[in-house]
This record gives structure tokens, C-alpha cells and sequence, in this order.
């Protein structure tokens, strides 16, 4: 039985992105009404809009949902930026470490215990230009040369070059077990590949950092049974945010705008994995629920590059 979760305490605002057809994308302020109402905004810089840019077009669009913040027919709600770069922490839960020991071969098992322990912590690229990054509504991948894919639900912070935190939003680290199990050197075809990311479906600004944000995983079948729920707490983390994101920008030149997928602290039972038809939701109070169908990676790839076969 899931207990209520709760919020981060006081956001400043709450942002998304939208787009009708024939137009460029949009941003948006959510105003939490009844349901809440988009109010589009007169930049179309994320940036600015998280540091204090405020200027609407009078515009306002109200969502179909309070948490999913569905858009009506014709807008569509897209990811809430497009990061320059995502990179991803791993390892800063206990339940993670736990996890990536039992999925390895024997011989890899200490490198997980030894980076859990570490001042150092675990990071890598998760992808660049968002081209392997999907939006709320829009299928996350699963490789056909796995065969124990899982979602990621993990909070995701929108950083600025120097490393300041400068919004929180929904990502989902989709990763192929089995490959990473295999070898840790392989962790680059385990987390890359196409729509192995889901961001959405808002950007929000709290007060205080220090608040822990509460993290809810619902997988479900494609009848809409449940195959696996639970949830957890950035309180459990073994890191900072500041922390995590002090490192990513260590004489590294990180653009601003960039994301950081925190980790996770959700891992389904061994004998669950992803496949085509079911549907993931990973809800962050004060964020809202990212929900993303699961397809065929190979089926999912960018329209230009399948035209082309460029590899
Ligand atoms: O070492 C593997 C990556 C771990 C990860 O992505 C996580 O803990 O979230
Ligand atoms: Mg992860």
C-alpha cells in the first residue's frame, strides 16, 4: 500500500513547453487552478524564465489534467526544455548499489559498493541535444539486444553553467540491465540508445533545496494492470543535489540549461522488464506525472537518421 506523498513545500513557479501545429514550441507558466491553466509566456528562453522572466502574451490554455498537465487538442505538451546535455549520477541510492551488485558478474561486484562509498561520485553522459529525449506521452525505447529493460524514475536538475540548481524536473533513466550486468563497461549501450529519456512534465522552482521531493513509479500492463508500484524519497539519497552538480561541472565546461538525472532509488523486481505496450508513470508532487508508453527502441529512432541509415 502506497502512503501519501507529499510536495516539496513552496515552489516559485512551475514552467512547461508546448507547441501547436505549425508553430515553434512555446513556454508556459503553470497557475495552480482547478484544473491548472498554461499561461504562455513572451520568451521562448527556459533560462530566463527560470532566473525570473515573467512577460505573457495573455494567452492561457487550461490543462486536461492536474498532474499530467495534458494539453487539449491542438497543443501538445512537449519536454519541458531540450538540454544541450544530460548527464545522470548513478549509484546514490542504497537500493541502486544493491541492485547493480546482484545484476553483476561476480568479478564486477565491488565497483558498485566502492563508488557508493566514494568522495567521487558515479557519472556519465546520458545523451546530448536531447536526441535520445522524449517528452510526456511519446514512447521510451527498450533495445532489442536486451532483454531487461527498466524504467529510471529519478528527479532531474536543470543546471546553470557554474552549477547553480536552477529548476527540478521528472526524468526516467531507462536502462538495459542485463547489458550493463554483463560487463560495466558496457554502461554506454545500457543508458544510450534511442528514447532511453523521458523528461516532463513541468520545470519547478522551489524555495528551499533543501526539501526532499517524494518519487512514485507505477508500471502497467497494456490492459492497465498494475506490474509494479512503489515509491521513495530524495531524503534517502546518499548525496546533495549541490553536491552531484558541483561535480558534473568540475573543470568540465558544462552548458547551461544542461540536466542532471539524480539516480534511483526505485528497482523493480528481477523478473520485471519493459516491453512494448506498457506504460510507466512517475509522479513527483510539485512536479506533476510523467507518463510515457514503452516501444521498440529500433522503431523509435530519429526521422532522418532511419531515412539515411547513418550510424
Ligand atoms: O552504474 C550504473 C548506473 C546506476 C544508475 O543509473 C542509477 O543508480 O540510477
Ligand atoms: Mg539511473
Amino acid at each position: 500500500m502506497l502512503r501519501h506523498l507529499r510536495g516539496p513545500g513552496r515552489l516559485l513557479i512551475r514552467s512547461v513547453r508546448f507547441r501547436e501545429p505549425g508553430h515553434e514550441p512555446r513556454l508556459g507558466l503553470v497557475e495552480p487552478d482547478a484544473p491548472p491553466v498554461v499561461v504562455e509566456l513572451e520568451s521562448d528562453d527556459v533560462l530566463a524564465v527560470l532566473r525570473g522572466e515573467r512577460a505573457v502574451t495573455g494567452r492561457t490554455i487550461a490543462a486536461l489534467d492536474a498532474e499530467t498537465l495534458e494539453l487539449p487538442p491542438p497543443f501538445e505538451l512537449l519536454a519541458p526544455l531540450v538540454p544541450p546535455e544530460t548527464w545522470a549520477a548513478g549509484v546514490t541510492y542504497e537500493r541502486s548499489r544493491d541492485a547493480r551488485v546482484d545484476e553483476s558478474r561476480v568479478e564486477a561486484r565491488d565497483v558498485y559498493s566502492l563508488v557508493y562509498d566514494a568522495d567521487r561520485p558515479e557519472l556519465f553522459m546520458k545523451d546530448a541535444g536531447g536526441r535520445r529525449t522524449v517528452g510526456p506521452g511519446a514512447p521510451v525505447g527498450v533495445r532489442s539486444d536486451a532483454s531487461w529493460t527498466v524504467p529510471e524514475p529519478e528527479l532531474a536538475l536543470v543546471l546553470a553553467a557554474d552549477g547553480e540548481l536552477l529548476g527540478a524536473t521528472i526524468g526516467n533513466d531507462v536502462t538495459a540491465r542485463d547489458v550493463e550486468g554483463e560487463n560495466p563497461l558496457y554502461l554506454p549501450q545500457a543508458k544510450l540508445f534511442a528514447a532511453a529519456c523521458a523528461l516532463g512534465p513541468a520545470i519547478a522552482v522551489p524555495e528551499d533545496w533543501s526539501e526532499p521531493f517524494e518519487i512514485q513509479l507505477r508500471l502497467s500492463g497494456p490492459d492497465g494492470e498494475v506490474i509494479y508500484e512503489a515509491q521513495t524519497s530524495t531524503a534517502r539519497m546518499r548525496r546533495s543535489f549541490e553536491e552531484l552538480a558541483a561535480w558534473v561541472v568540475r573543470e568540465n565546461p558544462v552548458p547551461a540549461g544542461s540536466v542532471l538525472l539524480t539516480g534511483t532509488g526505485l528497482v523493480p523486481p528481477d523478473d520485471v522488464a519493459l516491453a512494448a505496450g506498457q506504460h510507466i508513470e512517475i509522479r513527483i508532487p510539485g512536479i506533476g506525472k510523467l507518463v510515457n508508453p514503452v516501444g521498440d527502441a529500433a522503431g523509435l529512432l530519429p526521422a532522418e537518421r532511419s531515412k539515411t541509415h547513418v550510424r
